[in-house]
């Protein structure tokens, strides 16, 4: 094996100069002294990538030569936040190239800032899919990630007036140097058309699928780097282009302008991310963008990634399609056509493969968010395979009809295949019956899972459902995002926490060393001086550095409960101006807030609307002498997500009891060393318990407890009129008192909650209030403080994504490692 020609690139200041520079001038076509930033930029992200390289083209080797079992992690999302960081630090090139640059008198950090994130996933789901990847090729796993290159990614937040303004994520403007597109490893992908019986040359009687149209999926490979370990994984992310040959039929017909429009239309699959991360549309181009990849990804990996020949009988011996959630479990049938209609297999033979094949992860428990696709749009689109779920969902009833001969009401309940309010298809139906495995992603999300949302399934399948809590990569979360933190930590313990962050038990016994915990504290310090500084040059906000940081950053949604958090500032406000209160008894707060509202959820909205309002009234208002502070910078995204958690005293993590599935964030702060704030639902449960109940602010209704006021009929109103505080913060903002005296403006979200409050804010107040007081007093005593913050991040190992890959390749996957 010749020795490929990136091996020879020097890792010495001078060589990574010597690349550099030639990036610069035969890559950019610029020389030093005539190039932008971004010039330098892209030049520098290009000569990193060459130094990654060899590694990718020996990991690509060996796994063409092992064939082990892998996974495929399919997703529609993969929010990955920007690359360059994360490049050097896995390439051990951080020194090197700092060095380098200076020695040209290029800052470092100016090139950083030059980079403008791919955002190519709305919140947890997307970003969770990102972790996992970087979790896999640290830990030496064969994985291919597979989801879809939006040329506009989530839509940048931009506030006029305080109301949300989305502005198109052109993130492909400026050149993206991270991606390898392979036009000439295109793959067709079709929709539409008929399906007809036919006699096959076996005498067979078959189904054949004739498309209607089809467009062209052109991969984009990104590098997956691990940390420092050699290995360089496959992300894999699909473009849409119009075919030829659909093109060739119009312009035949001479219709050259026609032809120009088919194009676009093709093209429009993979135009834009959807930003509802809750609330599926039904939309028929979100159809498409699902089968769009999945087609083309099992594709990819049956014709290209297996060797020619593979007896696809043993497919279940080499790989695991994980399912991120029910966006690609258009798969399922996708294999069973591949196998029965391409291949020529039984039904039988077919299905025993494809269900050994596939694990479903599910993200959520809100009955609103589970997806379901009306059978008339599903079989315009994908006659065939609706065929297939018809079958699939006709050999499943049987199977439960013998199991439940008398009780047709729950074979009724478990269909694949809803009747009302139109006949549809329960995505998360047909993939925990082809599946493997179920997981949800924290213990209470997947025992809520077994128990209510999928409760039958759990009954009739016990051993398939599983739990695998979320993690985070300590890479990008810890490492990158707080240098300041991370050479504390490696002083201390070493650096082996970065790959076993177990290891930050080490820094138990350090929460009693008054020395340690000082410069514990001054770093904290140091991150608050840091966002500030990012907070007055990209948003012109203002803010203290010498109060607590008391953070809430996540998408806006009711359940999550922003609301609760506004009421508190308002509450204190109020009873400031009332005289209730003395000023000078409030303890200095900053409190930030970062949320992008899915675009057609109006009341989300008008919350973004309502926080605004309040924070100008509040920032402004000398009767708070500056000691509270609202900030809400916008377009809170990964990067901006990588300062301000270091910055945060205080995560609020404040959902309604058994409706957030885990939350990520609440992991990222803690690893920070952030107190939590927070209800007893998704993985806060297992925070707790890890980091123990002296140093966690925990408060509100259990899950249980939620489930038993509902059922026996919540009515908020009692709550505003038997709690005067409670009452005195909302009607100040009936008042119009944020809204320059106009009543109208906040009215829907007053009358919300006071009428319908689907996820009890108004039950939960007089508790909040109350843990909110505990904060403030133990804030007040500084080393007591810092030292559970000191032991949060000790005892917070497990949140590590690392761990999360272990739990999965244990219990679904039984993946395990190769060498490197
Ligand atoms: C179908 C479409 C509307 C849709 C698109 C995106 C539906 C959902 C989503 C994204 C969901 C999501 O981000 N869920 C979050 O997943 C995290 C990772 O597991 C969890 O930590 C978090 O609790 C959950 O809300």
């Amino acid at each position: 094996n010749p020795t490929p020609i990136a091996a020879t690139r020097e890792r010495t200041v001078d060589g990574f100069v010597r690349e550099f520079l030639r990036e610069l001038n035969f890559g950019q076509g610029v020389d030093l002294s005539r190039a932008s930033v971004n010039d330098q930029y892209l030049a520098m992200a290009r000569t990193v990538r060459h130094y990654l390289m060899v590694r990718w083209l020996e990991t690509l080797r060996r796994q063409g030569e092992l064939q082990a079992k892998s996974v495929a992690y399919l997703s529609a999302e993969f929010l990955l936040g920007r690359q360059l960081d994360n490049a050097l630090l896995a390439s051990g090139l951080e020194e090197i190239v700092e060095e380098g640059l200076s020695s040209l008198g290029i800052d470092l950090a100016t090139l950083r800032e030059a980079e403008v994130e791919p955002g190519l996933g709305n919140g947890g789901l997307g970003r969770l899919a990102a972790c996992f990847i970087d979790s896999l090729a640290t830990m030496n796993v064969p994985c291919i990630g597979y989801g879809i290159r939006y040329e506009y990614g989530i839509f940048q937040q931009t506030f006029v007036d305080g109301w949300q303004v989305e502005k198109p994520d052109d993130w492909l403007a400026l050149g993206s140097p991270w991606e390898f597109p392979h036009p000439e490893a295109a793959v067709r992908v079709s929709f539409g058309g008929t399906v007809e019986q036919y006699q096959a040359d076996d005498g067979v009687i078959r189904r054949r699928w004739t498309p209607g149209w089809s467009v062209l999926a052109v991969p984009y490979n990104y590098m997956v780097p691990g940390f420092e370990n050699g290995r360089v994984n496959t992300l894999r992310l699909w473009s849409a282009e119009a075919t030829h040959a659909f093109d060739l039929g119009i312009f035949n017909s001479g219709d050259y302008a026609e032809a120009v429009r088919a194009q676009t239309f093709a093209e429009n699959i993979t135009k834009v991310l959807y930003p509802e991360d809750s609330t599926p549309q039904g939309k028929e181009l979100r159809l498409q963008q699902q089968y769009f990849f999945v087609a083309a990804s099992l594709k990819n990996f049956i014709d290209e990634v297996l060797p020619d020949g593979y007896d696809l009988h043993n497919l279940p011996d080499r790989i695991n399609f994980q399912l991120n959630d029910t966006h690609p479990v258009i798969a399922i049938p996708e294999l069973m056509r591949i196998l029965v209609d391409e291949k020529g297999w039984d039904w039988d033979d077919a299905w025993s493969v494809t269900s050994k094949c596939f694990a479903y992860t599910c993200h959520t428990l809100l009955p609103e968010a589970l997806e379901v696709w009306p059978v008339d749009l599903l079989g315009r689109l994908l006659p065939r395979h609706l065929e297939i779920i018809y079958r699939i969902n006709d050999a499943f009833l049987a199977e439960l009809r013998e199991t439940y001969p008398d009780d047709e009401l729950r074979v009724r309940r478990m269909s694949i295949i809803a009747e009302y309010p139109v006949r549809a298809v329960r995505m998360a139906y047909l993939a925990t019956v082809a599946g493997t495995k179920v997981n949800g992603v924290a213990e209470l999300h997947s025992q809520l899972l077994r128990d209510k949302v999928l409760n039958d399934f759990s009954e009739y399948y016990p051993d398939k459902f599983t739990n695998v809590t979320n993690g985070v990569t300590p890479r990008r979360f810890v490492r990158l995002a707080n240098p300041g933190l991370s050479g504390l930590i490696t002083e201390a313990i070493g650096d082996g926490w970065i790959t076993d962050l177990d290891r930050l038990q080490g820094l138990e016994p350090l929460a009693d060393d008054s020395e340690f915990r000082r410069r514990f504290r001054e770093i904290k310090t140091a991150n608050k001086h840091r966002i500030a500084d990012v907070l007055v040059h990209r948003d012109g906000i203002v803010v203290n550095p010498d109060t607590m940081f008391d953070v809430m950053v996540k998408r806006l949604h009711e359940y999550k409960r922003q609301t609760l958090k506004l009421l508190h500032i308002v509450s204190l406000y109020e009873q400031v101006k009332s005289g209730k209160l003395d000023i000078a008894q409030v303890t200095p707060r900053t409190f930030a807030f970062g949320a992008k509202a899915a675009p057609g959820y109006l009341l989300a909205k008008q919350i973004i609307g309502l926080i605004n309002a309040v924070g100008r009234t509040i920032n402004d208002d000398p009767a708070l002498e500056g000691r509270l502070t609202v900030a809400f910078p916008a377009n809170y995204n990964v990067t901006l997500a990588e300062t301000l958690i270091p910055a945060a005293d205080l995560s609020e993590q404040i959902s309604l009891a058994g409706k957030e599935a885990s939350g990520t964030g609440n992991m990222k702060f803690t690893l920070n060393g952030a107190l939590t704030i927070g209800t007893d639902d998704g993985a806060n449960v297992e925070i707790r318990r890890l980091v123990g109940d002296d140093h966690f602010f925990l408060f509100g209704l259990t899950e249980p407890e939620v489930s038993d006021l509902v059922d026996r009929g919540y009515h908020p109103s009692a709550y505003y009129e038997t709690n005067a505080d409670l009452r005195h913060a909302l009607d100040l903002i009936a008042s119009g008192a944020f809204s320059r005296g106009d009543r109208t403006v906040f009215e829907p979200i007053v009358s919300n909650l006071l009428h319908e409050d689907r996820f009890l804010a108004l039950a939960d107040f007089q508790a909040y209030v109350d843990a909110q007081a505990r904060v403030d007093t133990f804030y007040a005593d500084t080393d007591q403080w810092t030292r559970s913050a000191v032991l949060n991040v000790a005892r917070a190992g497990f949140f590590s994504s690392d761990r999360s890959m272990r739990d999965y390749i244990e219990r679904i996957w039984h993946t395990p490692p190769v060498l490197p």
